[in-house]
């Protein structure tokens, strides 16, 4: 799929095209183009075929043009064109933490700055601390941004590990229907970010089968580069459709299959903790399988290994070494949050704010999904740069809404906002108005680099508000862009629990935030967390399965997960904390 790549393209374009102050109205025509594309689930190139791209709202005849070149030619000559007026490499600038278009433009036509390197000598010399508009503060936290940039591991997000992924299990699919295909390590246990993709193939029988899919594997067109080949295992670098990533093949007999995916699937710390136990009961466990003696006890069935070792089976998502072998030991495990337990969504943006879609196509993918309810959450005013709803704008929202629902069946819409925290811990909207809505969460976007006491005397302050229901995306991390701020988490979570106030798990997989210990934090100390997808399209409304996984591996249960609530049980949560 040309999908990312093309979205990249439209969105570089309009980066070139801000940098070389070009008009507002077409840059911001292009970064649309480049969500929308982002956004489609299906093959655009198939789209394009059929003709139905032509109907997707918001993309104009001039979009479809430069989408077909790109699809016939594989570049754009406009995009060429634009990389033609700036030096080659400019837009390296905008990979660095804290700067963006704006930014690089003013580094640019005032000194002169084309590369990291000439940035890097004007943070030095002082020059860009006097920029006007940049100051030491800023300056400082490009220099922090460039030192993150360097030091970035190379680990990559989990949508990029199962674009990976998918491109390789479709090719072992279509090398033979006979074989079992899994994937294994942290993919598998659904960890936060990525470091290798591994894949566990399971073969009956033949020696040489495993050698001739290894060499299928490693020859295969979407190779960069061979980092090992061998009879049972290759590992090389695939390109995907935002990044290279490593993906490790490993075949394995059919026999031992179960044994090996416990054994691939880690973590490396579980393994260890269950290894002992296989010890003290005078066993041994490998990656072939659970021996007493020279007998195989366990090895096609993973669930067999945690049985016989006397374990309740755990799932990937809990294999930490977080307390989950104690657990499954004297059978205490969580019953795990499940997206069947999932009635709703919290957070999502409209086109009223900086989404692409209306109220009424999110609540139709919503009822699709089989939700009884969304909670529809666009900026606030002070977030200008995401075209937030004045206090009047939101109240004639909340009149739509109320319209809505006479005519919506199976499905209701909440009115809600994703309300500012002011940088002296206020609330960008006044009480009147908040109460006026059915549920509000409220987050920092602006001053995310204050000092820890700053960042969380305001996120304590706005949970005292008594009309806010959930702090979103409380450490305001974004993976390989930013930083999370720096935050008490555990004052956040002790305050949470004190205003009956709720924390947000967000399940865009920049963020993730909540992460997965801090969940447990939350949930040990009695918060209700809410999974919101801070979907700006219905495609993204697809993204749940993210932040569910993150709360399961925080040990949440239905009864921590707020969307697991009825519409009734949302209001009573909401007014026990009211006035
Ligand atoms: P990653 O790739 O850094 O996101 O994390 P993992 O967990 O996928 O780690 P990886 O790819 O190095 O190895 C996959 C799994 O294989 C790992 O979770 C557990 C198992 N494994 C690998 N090496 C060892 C080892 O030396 N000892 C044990 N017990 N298990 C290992
Ligand atoms: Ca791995
Ligand atoms: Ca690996
Ligand atoms: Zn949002």
């Amino acid at each position: 799929m040309k999908n990312a790549v093309l979205s990249d393209v439209f969105g570089r374009m309009a980066d070139i095209m801000e940098i070389l102050g070009e008009d507002r109205f077409r840059i911001n025509s292009y970064r649309k183009v480049s969500r929308i594309i982002g956004d489609i689930p299906a093959d655009i190139e198939l789209l394009l075929e059929t003709g139905r791209l032509a109907d997707t709202p918001g993309i104009g005849k001039s979009s479809l043009a430069k989408i077909k070149e790109f699809v016939e030619t594989g570049s754009i000559t406009a995009h060429q064109d634009l990389l033609a007026k700036i030096p080659p490499n400019l837009l390296d600038l905008l990979q660095i933490p804290g700067i963006g278009p704006k930014g690089v433009k003013a580094v640019y036509d005032k000194l002169n700055v084309t590369s990291i390197a000439d940035l890097k000598d004007a943070i030095e010399t002082g020059s860009l601390a006097q920029l006007p508009g940049f100051g030491e503060k800023k300056a400082a936290g490009i220099a922090r941004g460039i030192a993150f940039l360097e030091k970035s591991t190379g680990r990559i997000r989990i949508d990029q590990a199962l674009e990976a992924a998918g491109i390789v299990g479709a090719m072992l699919r279509s090398y033979s229907e006979l074989l079992t295909i899994q994937t294994a390590g942290s993919l598998r246990r659904r960890a936060e970010t990525i470091g290798d993709v591994d894949i566990l193939v399971g073969i009956a029988g033949q020696e040489n089968a495993s050698k001739r899919i290894i060499e299928a594997f490693t020859k295969a067109a979407f190779v960069k580069e061979v980092l090992a080949s061998g009879s049972t295992k290759g590992s090389v670098i695939i390109e995907t459709s935002t990044c290279d990533v490593q993906v490790d093949v490993r075949v394995v007999p059919e026999e031992s299959f179960g044994a090996a995916w416990q054994y691939f699937t880690g973590s490396k710390a579980h393994n260890v903790r269950l290894r002992e136990i296989a010890v003290k009961a005078k066993l041994k466990l490998n990656e072939y399988g659970l021996f007493k003696g020279d007998k195989m006890i366990a090895g096609v069935d993973e669930r067999q290994i945690y049985k016989k070792l006397d374990l309740d089976y755990i799932l990937p998502v809990l294999r930490e070494d977080r307390g989950e072998i104690e657990a499954a030991k004297n059978h205490s495990l969580p019953k795990l949050i499940e997206f069947a337990d999932i009635k709703g969504d919290f957070h999502m943006h409209t086109v009223a704010s900086d989404g692409d879609c209306e109220i009424e196509e999110l609540a139709e993918t919503a009822a699709d999904l089989g939700y009884k309810y969304i909670c529809i959450t666009d900026h606030s005013h002070s977030l200008a740069i995401a075209n937030g709803l004045s206090p009047k704008k939101l109240a004639r929202q909340i009149d739509q809404i109320r319209r809505i629902n006479e005519k919506l069946k199976g499905i209701t819409v909440l009115a809600g906002t994703e309300v500012d925290i002011l940088s002296d811990g206020s609330i960008d909207f006044d009480n009147e108005l908040l109460a006026d809505l059915d549920f509000v969460i409220a987050s920092i976007h602006l001053g995310q680099s204050g000092a820890r006491e700053e960042i969380t005397m305001r996120t304590l302050k706005a949970m005292d508000n008594p009309y806010v229901n959930c702090i979103a995306h409380p450490t305001g991390r974004l993976f390989g862009r930013r930083e999370p701020m720096d935050i008490d988490i555990a004052a956040v979570v002790a305050h949470a629990a004190q205003t009956h106030t709720a924390l947000e798990v967000n399940a865009n997989p920049w963020r993730l935030d909540l992460k997965d210990t801090h969940c447990k934090m939350a949930i040990e100390a009695g918060v209700k967390l809410a999974i919101g997808t801070d979907a700006h399209s219905t495609v993204a409304l697809g993204l749940m399965g993210f932040g569910l996984a993150t709360a399961a591996r925080g040990w949440a249960t239905k009864a921590d997960i707020l969307n697991s609530f009825t519409v009734t049980q949302i209001r009573k949560f909401v007014n026990k904390k009211r006035p």
